[in-house]
């Protein structure tokens, strides 16, 4: 429903202005003598939180009234990026504000650009996150996002000589003006202690260790809706009765202060170092915390709208849990342990509640990234939570032998050692008899159970040195080591969840087809995709004006902005010259704007009049509301595929533009292949090395190729690749040869803020991950909306974006899913014979042609020496000779045309 007759927000620039000057005037922070631009932005959000504070609170009434139904998305990451011009834009307010700080003597722009990024995420998954709250405010959908404030961010990512350096991201030192801290609500949460029987013969769990989790909200605002949703981020402190008063007054200050540190490191950073036993518990705690502090509140909230008379089976009628991720699988125990042991239910009424309540999203198929905990660790930090876990288990166990029977014992003890939630667990009782005894199954010389797959994970590559020793040393003792007991959350997920959902098609079928087919096999009814979205707000929009404007002109209304199928009315303009023109000028003006900060950040000068090549890892649109489905609530809307039209558009536009930009911007991690495509423009750059200067001029468009992303700080082979294209882009830049026909430049920091400024620059992208390890890949969205053309392989979203905008239009080369694991074969066996440019450009590189460097780590890598890991798993050789030739055809598309 419409929300109707809120309070209304200042109007005019002057009323505007006059609510920033009070707020910098009576926030204790600042006084009027000094108001430094960072000031005035902080003065100038809280004008725009106290609009936003008025409709969030209409918008909480009128759900309170309706007592709708609410979803609920749970995720240990958001990025949210700048919040101001967002906020702005969608309150429709941005040309007041520019008026109203232009009276004050600020631009817009600059007030602005002071917003630190609030980067509580990783990347994909946690853009993804932000970019659903965007959409569901604005669609008036009666949802809140729950997350955890860390105190520091990811880190910043400064580049050195020796490469990538982490440093942490104070985000929160000038305060956040968004947020609105909620010391009324706020929940105890518990770890340790034990379960006891109580006299009624129901469990209780006595925690040993208390904090409380208190609310901090975000308002959420929608576009051109009063709708403004929250999103509640929890802080974790002691409770206050327990500051150790005496300790402190016998002098002991430390140890007085110790369990209030305890508490507050639970929310000290995202995604601590879980190397170390204390960094695991850590872990768990703030996965815990989330999911105890929503749940508790979720609970109160449900019983506080049955006024008192909680009807429970009702409540998967109002409310909806969505899962981002295994991150928040403690829900699941968490829920069935409030619903029995707190408010008296049987475990059949808990179950059947729980599992109509709750909903999995995966997000990705590598091994290393679907979590288990050890069992041993969960069970102390939360027995009570462990006694579900391994109940849920035994009912699983049942289902399964129900569903297949005993006749064939060897297939049945296939499925439950796969589809356990438990690992490495004896077989229970009632059935361990039909099996082979637990002894009998081999067990290698290191301890570890013989896997039967053959995938080899990039951690486990990445140990693989440093472990090797320590195995060798291990399997000379001839230890008799049993496997770990773990628990696998991805399978209570699948158990426990109503839905299970991948986020494109092909990754949805690999979910049904490979990670979870026996669970498939079960229940088939339970899988879903849910292709990813983004927000066309603010990945058009708001960060492209120009292009915004442009289109605005030609269809003739702003309705694309909520309604992403209009753009296809852009079609039938696209071969008019005024249009061409337009959309160019539009580019040009976004590219300059990248020239200068790169010149900024990095001091490479760049020509704006090159072709911008990008790769940056994490993007896109309103197909992302089809993700709601899962949550419960069923919505109708046509999937809008504008980049489609864009990318129609596209290649006529860069008709008389010779120059082209390369991006790849993001994470970087091996499956992404960030090596991929700096060894085709090292290539590149050979070529050009060997020809005459004349013959450079004539058969090369000045190209700029960006990468930017982050690498895992322990990631060792991602930041070797760092390091890499930086030393590359040390030595083209400055070669006198090259001049401006190739530059190469890694954009330090990449982020929400940076990615805002390089996409719409962006005339080339590229994603090009080893096919079947993207799960859908948001910023190939993100380009193909601000008018790129994308390079990339049949994966993830790829897919989908190719079909929509047509073969003609997407660059597409390598080796298809369902080839790789035959590929890899080959490779291991030596089969694989490599292109001869591929020897050539890895000779090359090796030749010290980037500094006294031979990169033996990395090249070592694509060739399979021992100690690297298996004969380049993620097939570079393989898409070498393919790759360059979608190059040299997505150009040709370019200069033909023109
Ligand atoms: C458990 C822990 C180590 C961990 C692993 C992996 C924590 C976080 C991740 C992040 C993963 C799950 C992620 O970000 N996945 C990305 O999700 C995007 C949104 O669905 C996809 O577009 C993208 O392809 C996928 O890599």
């Amino acid at each position: 429903g419409v929300l109707s007759d809120l309070s209304s927000f200042p109007p005019d620039a002057a009323s505007i202005a006059s609510s920033i000057k009070y707020h910098a005037e009576f926030t204790p922070l600042f006084s009027c003598q000094n108001f430094e631009p960072s000031k005035v932005f902080f003065a100038t959000a809280q004008s725009v939180r106290d609009a936003l504070i008025t409709n969030w609170n209409a918008t909480y009434d009128f759900y309170e009234k309706m007592s709708v139904k609410q979803a609920y998305y749970l995720s240990m990451e958001f990025l949210q990026g700048r919040a101001l011009l967002n906020a702005i834009g969608n309150l429709e307010l941005t040309g007041e504000y520019a008026d109203a700080l232009e009276k004050l003597g600020y631009t817009l722009e600059t007030v602005a650009s002071q917003e630190p990024d609030a980067a509580l995420g990783n990347g994909g998954l946690g853009r993804l996150a932000s970019c659903f709250l965007d959409s569901l405010a604005t669609l008036n959908y009666p949802a809140w996002g729950y997350g955890l404030r860390y105190k520091y961010g990811l880190f910043k990512q400064h580049l050195t000589k020796d490469g990538q350096e982490e440093v942490a991201e104070n985000w929160l030192e000038i305060g956040n003006p968004w947020e609105i801290v909620r010391n009324d609500v706020s929940y105890p949460v518990k770890f340790y202690g034990k379960v006891v029987m109580s006299s009624d013969g129901k469990s209780r769990w006595i925690g040993g260790e208390d904090i409380m989790a208190v609310a901090y909200d975000v308002p959420i605002p929608g576009y051109k809706t009063k709708t403004t949703i929250n999103l509640r981020l929890w802080s974790t402190k002691v409770p206050s009765d327990q500051f150790d008063l005496s300790a402190f007054n016998a002098g002991e200050h430390t140890k007085a202060c110790e369990a209030q540190a305890n508490a507050e490191k639970i929310c000290y950073i995202l995604y601590p170092g879980d190397e170390s036993e204390e960094g695991k518990i850590l872990r768990l705690k703030q996965q815990y915390t989330l999911c105890s502090a929503s749940l508790q509140d979720i609970i109160a909230r449900f019983e506080r709208r049955s006024g008192g008379n909680a009807r429970w089976e009702e409540f998967p009628d109002k409310v909806a849990v969505q899962m981002n991720d295994t991150h928040p699988t403690l829900c699941i125990p968490e829920l069935m342990r409030i619903l029995m042991d707190l408010k008296g239910m049987s475990w059949e009424e808990a179950w059947r509640i729980t599992q109509r309540t709750v909903a999995y999203t995966n997000h990705t198929v590598l091994p290393e990234a679907l979590e288990k905990w050890s069992y041993e660790l969960m069970q102390r930090l939360l027995p009570r939570h462990v006694e579900i876990i391994e109940m849920i288990d035994k009912q699983l166990i049942e289902d399964i032998i129900s569903e297949y029977g005993t006749s064939n014992p060897e297939m049945l003890e296939k499925k439950l050692v796969t589809m356990r939630i438990l690992e490495n667990f004896d077989l229970p009782a009632s059935v361990a008899g039909l099996f082979v005894k637990p002894e009998e199954i081999p067990i290698d010389k290191t301890g570890e159970k013989v896997e039967a797959t053959d995938a080899v994970t990039v951690a486990d590559r990445d140990e693989l040195e440093g472990e090797k020793k320590l195995k060798n040393e291990a399997a000379n003792k001839e230890p008799v080591s049993i496997p770990p007991k773990m628990v696998r959350m991805a399978n209570l997920c699948v158990v426990a969840g109503h839905t299970v959902n991948g986020v494109a098609e092909i990754h949805s079928e690999i979910v049904k087809k490979e990670v979870f087919n026996d669970f498939f096999q079960l229940w088939p009814e339970k899988f879903q995709n849910k292709t990813n979205g983004v927000t066309p707000r603010r990945w058009i929009h708001f960060c492209n004006p120009e292009l915004s404007a442009v289109i605005t002109k030609w269809i003739g209304s702003k309705d694309w902005i909520l309604k992403t199928e209009k753009l296809a009315e852009l079609q039938k303009f696209a071969d008019n010259e005024d249009l061409q023109i337009e959309w160019r000028a539009a580019k040009r003006i976004n590219k300059i704007k990248v020239a200068s900060f790169l010149k900024e950040k990095t001091g490479y000068s760049v020509n704006p009049d090159a072709m911008f090549d990008i790769q940056v890892s994490f993007s896109p649109f309103n197909r992302l509301v089809s993700s709601i489905l899962t949550l419960g609530i069923q919505i109708n809307r046509p999937l809008a595929y504008i980049l489609i039209i864009f990318t129609f558009i596209l290649p006529r536009c860069h008709a008389m533009s010779t120059k082209v930009v390369n991006f790849q911007v993001k994470r970087i991690h091996e499956y992404k292949r960030q090596l991929l495509n700096i060894l085709g423009i090292v290539y590149r750059y050979k070529k050009m090395k060997e020809m005459t200067a004349a013959d450079r001029e004539v058969k090369f468009v000045p190209r700029v190729c960006l990468f930017g992303g982050k690498a895992f700080s322990t990631y060792v082979q991602a930041k070797r690749i760092v390091k890499f294209i930086t030393d590359v882009g040390a030595t083209i830049n400055h070669d006198p040869d090259i001049g401006d026909l190739l530059k190469v430049v890694f954009v330090p920091d990449y982020n929400v803020t940076v990615a805002e400024l390089l996409i719409p620059a962006s005339e080339l992208s590229q994603h090009i991950s080893t096919a079947g390890m993207e799960a859908s890949g948001t910023s190939n969205m993100k380009f193909a909306m601000n008018g790129c053309i994308l390079i990339g392989t049949l994966d993830g979203a790829n897919v989908e974006i190719r079909q929509e905008v047509g073969e003609d239009n997407f660059f597409l080369f390598g080796a298809q899913a369902h080839e790789i694991a035959a590929l890899r074969k080959e490779r291991a066996a030596g089969k694989f014979v490599p292109d001869e440019r591929f020897k050539e450009v890895k000779k090359f590189v090796r030749s010290g042609a980037f500094g006294p460097h031979n990169y033996d780590e990395l090249m070592g890598s694509l060739e399979g020496n021992e100690g690297y890991g298996r004969a380049d798993y993620f097939l570079v050789g393989k898409d070498f000779p393919s790759s360059l030739n979608a190059k040299r055809r997505s150009i040709l598309l370019i200069e033909i045309k023109g």
